[in-house]
């Protein structure tokens, strides 16, 4: 049986959302976000870096929420979540589905360690200023890429909707998502509004 680990608002909704959309069965395991869940020992056998989200397929375990994304895609088949392969438009998918992990989680992460999750006296304004500076030069490029399209690729949601979703939920809740990019906050709030989205956030 598949089994998801989660910890909220981290990277494994991406995981527990494409789960939804794909009308999976799967179970989820919920962990707190912190090293004494993460850092377990038994949690440290399924992904060696004490992150989340890991994904177990009987006796496979995939770690990267991107991998877990593309595993599923191809393990159900499924053709309406994403491009065929050899297209233009598969091309553009590619590209926003890796620039959502690779560019836009950097700095996002920054902000999150620097302004959120670290304990004050570790925490680097100079760095979460900078993270905020770059995470809203991306939302920018987001909102002219946006412009006249329901959806990254075009009129369908994809996969790489999915990926970008994710964080664009953790710029809202950094109150870094505004109407000064209204393209990109309508965009948000267009894959907010999904069924298989509300499951994974609880939102
Ligand atoms: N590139 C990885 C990043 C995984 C990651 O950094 N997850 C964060 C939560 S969003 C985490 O578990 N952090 C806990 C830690 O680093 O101790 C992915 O996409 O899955």
């Amino acid at each position: 049986m598949l089994k998801v680990y989660h910890a909220p608002n981290t990277r494994s909704v991406r995981a527990i959302w494409i789960c939804e959309e794909l009308g999976l069965d799967y179970e989820k395991v919920d962990l707190e976000f912190g090293p004494a869940a993460l850092q377990s020992e038994d949690y440290l056998k399924i992904n060696p870096l004490g992150k989340v989200p890991s994904m177990t397929d009987d006796g496979l375990i995939v770690n990267e929420s991107g991998a877990i994304v593309q595993y599923l895609l191809e393990k159900t088949g499924n053709t309406d979540l994403q491009p065929a392969i050899g297209t233009p438009e598969r091309g553009r998918y590619l590209h926003w589905f890796h620039f959502a992990e690779a560019t836009l989680m950097p700095p996002l992460g920054a902000v999150a360690q620097h302004a959120f999750i670290r304990p004050e006296e570790q925490r680097i304004t100079a760095v979460a200023e900078e993270g905020k500076e770059q995470a809203i030069k991306m939302l920018k490029l987001l909102d002219k890429e946006l412009e006249g399209k329901d959806y990254i690729t075009g009129k369908s949601f994809t996969a790489a909707d999915l990926m970008l979703g994710y964080g664009l939920l953790l710029a809202k809740l950094f109150g870094l998502l505004t109407d000064a990019t209204p393209n990109t906050l309508a965009y948000f709030n267009r894959l907010a509004a999904r069924p298989a989205f509300k499951k994974a956030t609880g939102k």
